[in-house]
């Protein structure tokens, strides 16, 4: 049976402005912001306002709105942080890897020879987070 959208993820949350976020980019369909737990200096995420749960459910139109976005934000990355490539993940459902049912994309910029960090790990300070995004909203600016 599919699971529905439950509208109390944390996801939400931010797209409500319920609880604080270190917003990049935000137009009338996809908000970007800073992954609190980065993987990798620079990483965020990319979701769509509409609730989906994920890739399983979305409408492809929602797909169409955020997929240009995750390619402007993923080419913004490597030239704000300096990346040697950047790495797209995405996860649906908990067996699939996914912890918070909004749609999301991970936008990871990579650097040679060093691996991510845990998924999920550690929570990074908001100024760091802050600092970043600044970054990134500037890549997006140039
Ligand atoms: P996943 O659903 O497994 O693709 O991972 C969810 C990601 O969301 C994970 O990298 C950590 C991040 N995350 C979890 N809670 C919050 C939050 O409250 N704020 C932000 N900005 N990120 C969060």
């Amino acid at each position: 049976m599919t699971a529905l959208y439950d509208d109390n993820n944390i996801f939400a949350k931010i797209l409500r402005g319920e609880i604080p976020s270190a917003k990049v980019f935000e137009n009338e369909d996809v908000l970007v912001f800073m992954d609190v737990m980065p993987q990798t200096t620079g990483h965020c995420l990319v979701i769509p306002k509409i609730a989906s749960r994920n890739l399983l459910d979305a409408d492809p139109a929602t797909l169409g709105k955020l997929m240009p976005i995750v390619q402007t934000v993923a080419k913004a990355a490597k030239e704000a942080f300096d990346a040697d490539g950047i790495s797209i993940m995405q996860f649906n459902e908990a067996a699939g890897g996914q912890s918070v049912f909004h749609l999301h994309f991970h936008v990871m910029p990579r650097f040679d020879g060093v691996a991510l960090k845990p998924h999920s790990g550690t929570m990074e300070k908001p100024e760091i987070l802050a600092e970043n995004a600044e970054k990134l909203k500037k890549a997006l600016a140039a």
